[in-house]
């Protein structure tokens, strides 16, 4: 009833508005059926842009390396990777990681993992050579995308290019010497007046890699992925579009886990449509319904404790939904934007063990055969409903608010004898929560914009949180317990941003700058920590006092007119006031300097990124100081003939020996002895070569 009547209150606020028109914005070179879609978010519209937002989206071009997942996030400010070898890389965004960012593609599909050890995470379901885009909403500053307690990444994946070609594409050929890593793909589009599709297909073969000490690092991995999306253009104001992906990977080596991917298997369907309406009321509609199946197979045959038990865990994942949006001119200088949206994930599958030898490690007569129930058969399903809008005080002022509630269900419908003895009479859970932000931007010139925003993210807990049964997935060798009573946990940050540009006179052509500084404070930090009485479980709990802050700041210089030097400095401070320590997984300052030389078919950039240790950590999440370290990557590339082009680099040139704060620790390899706990080390130097022809 409650709900109802939050739902009911909602609506009535977009209906009470007045009306009137508004002028056509302006859009920038974005790809026309992506805007038309809503694939893309941030489209260069003042008017309908989400508040504080990072674009990357030169992926196309400048290529000299074969790309994978990580490598996406790599360069952007802010970002730091979380790795367990070199498949498995999870972004995290501000000492934000996992659930606590809304990870979803062409602005709203999503996809979840069925690895309760993250070994297939989100960026590894869709083949990074498909991404053309990434767009961030740095915040909770959105209601329109989902749940959104840290922030938005939006992948936007290529659609049919306006080519207006019958048969275009390319063939592009990438190698790594470091691991004798290879990359094939292939990309063929069709632009056919109403009608166009465009369809990808990849393989990759890594080897393992060697770090700066030439030890042999466990991160092989072998995969292969095709996609295919189809348009129908059915007025100059109506799109329809289906897509279909599916990733194979096999033989997967996670140095930092306990078991490596025999199997692999993804498949993301996805239908949208939009109609954009040139009244003067009601602007348009869109709709997307989207569907993905991950079946995940990993087994400890290559690992020390296979002498002692041989385990095998089958494992899916089932994530379902959609979404509707409207768009609404009421009143004059008012832009209204109204919907609601579906997540739903299930997953289930276990683990089989024989054990062969006892705790003691003595022969068993008889090998013992158990079945762990890792996901217990368990279901998150989101219902939300939002109302954004934006008030264009005046030419120079844009006030935005939003709102939105969620409505969640858990349940399990398998559970272990085990847990059921933690949690008795486990019965369905529901739950209500709410988000809301307002902001301000202020364009002072064309050239300078100031933002502030103001924002409340509340994010449910995620399944493993929930239900995980028994198992280790974090860094540590702790088992970890789900906790299906788990409060939601918001964030509420406050963050200020500038940006500016000026043109200069002489040798210097044009500087831009700008920085965004944040405070977060967190409610019910859902956080693992140690059960009480235990030595070897730890139980997902709520953090009653934690907070964030930092600062990300740029300097890009044009000189010459063909050099240009970048500076970004990004920098994260995380309190656990609770345990008096950091929170987990707080990346240390970093410096990326970055001078670069272009001309019309030559391009050269030497990158040096500055790490600093990082001192504070946190105990109860297992995790040691790091040691600052300095790496130096040198790229270029050229174009010999006309649609050919040619890109070599040299990645960690002094064979740097280190390892990043965020990435997992081995974990029982055989050649490394007592290899737990020790942290995994980065690659060492790296020659990489990738040639790409357009036709
Ligand atoms: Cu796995």
């Amino acid at each position: 009833m409650k709900n109802t009547f939050i739902i009911a209150l909602l609506w009535c606020s977009v209906l009470s508005f007045g009306q009137i028109k508004e002028t056509p914005a302006k859009q920038d070179t974005l790809q026309k059926k992506a805007i038309l879609l809503n694939q893309v978010i941030v489209t260069g519209n003042i008017k309908t842009d989400p508040t504080l937002t990072i674009v990357k989206q030169d992926y196309k071009d400048k290529v000299s390396q074969p790309k994978s997942s990580g490598e996406l996030f790599v360069d952007i400010n802010g970002f730091s990777l979380i790795k367990r070898g070199n498949y498995a890389v999870d972004p995290s965004f501000r000492a934000s990681q996992y659930e606590q960012l809304n990870v979803q593609y062409d602005g709203g599909t999503k996809a979840f993992h069925a690895c309760p050890n993250r070994m297939d995470p989100i960026t590894t379901l869709i083949n990074p050579e498909e991404v053309t885009r990434i767009e961030i909403i740095k915040g909770p500053f959105s209601v329109r995308y989902g749940n959104t307690f840290a922030g938005v990444i939006n992948l936007v994946t290529q659609n049919g290019n306006d080519t207006g070609k019958k048969i275009s594409g390319s063939v592009s050929s990438g190698y790594e010497s470091n691991g004798n890593s290879i990359v094939n793909l292939l990309q063929l589009d069709s632009d056919l007046d109403k009608f166009d599709i465009s369809g990808s297909l990849s393989y990759r073969d890594y080897g393992n890699y060697e770090d700066g000490n030439q030890n042999e690092i466990a991160s092989a991995f072998r995969s292969l992925g095709y996609g295919l999306k189809m348009g129908y253009d059915f007025t100059e104001n109506q799109r329809l579009q289906a897509s279909i992906h599916q990733n194979f990977g096999r033989a997967i080596l996670h140095a930092g886990l306990p078991m490596d991917t025999k199997e692999d298997n993804s498949t993301i369907t996805n239908l949208d449509y939009k109609w954009v309406n040139n009244g003067t009321v009601f602007k348009g509609l869109s709709a997307k319904a989207y569907y993905s199946f991950v079946n995940h197979i990993m087994d400890n045959s290559r690992r020390l404790t296979f002498e002692t038990s041989e385990n095998i865990a089958d494992v899916e994942a089932t994530t379902y939904g959609g979404k509707i949006e409207s768009e609404w001119n009421f009143i004059e200088k008012w832009k209204l934007f109204a919907g609601a949206d579906m997540v739903n994930l299930s997953r289930d599958g276990g683990r089989d063990r024989l054990a062969k030898r006892n705790m003691a490690g003595v022969l068993l007569p008889a090998p013992i055969a158990y079945y762990d129930k890792l996901w217990q058969d368990s279901y998150n399903n989101t219902v939300g409903t939002f109302v954004e809008a934006k008030w264009f005080a005046s030419q120079k002022s844009i006030f935005s608010f939003g709102a939105r509630v969620d409505f969640v269900a858990s349940y399990a419908n398998d559970l272990s004898d085990k847990f059921k003895a933690l949690y008795p009479n486990l019965e369905r859970r529901n739950e209500t929560t709410f988000s809301e932000t307002v902001s301000y931007k202020r364009v002072l010139n064309p050239d300078y914009t100031l933002e502030v925003a103001l924002g409340r993210g509340t994010r449910a807990a995620s399944l493993e949180e929930r239900f995980i049964g028994f198992v280790n997935i974090g860094r540590d060798s702790y088992t970890y317990i789900g906790n299906p009573n788990l409060k939601s946990e918001v964030n509420n940050q406050l963050e200020i941003s500038f940006t500016g540009k000026e043109k200069l006179n002489g040798i210097f052509n044009q500087i831009k700058f700008g920085g965004a500084a944040y405070y977060s404070i967190y409610e019910n930090y859902i956080l693992a920590v140690i059960k009480p009485g235990s030595t070897t479980e730890k139980v997902y709990s709520n953090i009653a006092d934690a907070l964030k802050t930092g600062f990300e700041v740029y300097g890009d210089l044009k000189f010459a007119n063909h050099f240009n030097f970048l500076t970004e400095v990004a920098y994260v401070y995380t309190e656990n006031k609770d345990f008096n320590e950091n929170l987990p997984l707080t990346p240390p300052l970093v410096t990326r300097l970055k001078l670069g030389y272009e001309l019309d078919n030559f391009w050269a950039s030497v990158q040096y990124n500055l790490t600093a240790r990082q001192p504070k950590i946190s105990n109860s999440y297992g995790e040691s100081t790091t040691s600052g370290y300095e790496v130096m990557d040198v790229k270029a590339g050229f174009s010999p003939v006309k649609n050919l082009n040619l890109g070599i680099g040299v990645l960690n040139v002094f064979d740097q020996y280190y390892n990043n704060h965020l990435t997992f620790a081995f974990k029982d390899q055989p050649d490394i002895s007592n290899a737990n706990r020790i942290p995994i080390t980065e690659a060492g130097r790296n020659f990489t070569l990738f040639v790409n022809y357009k036709f």
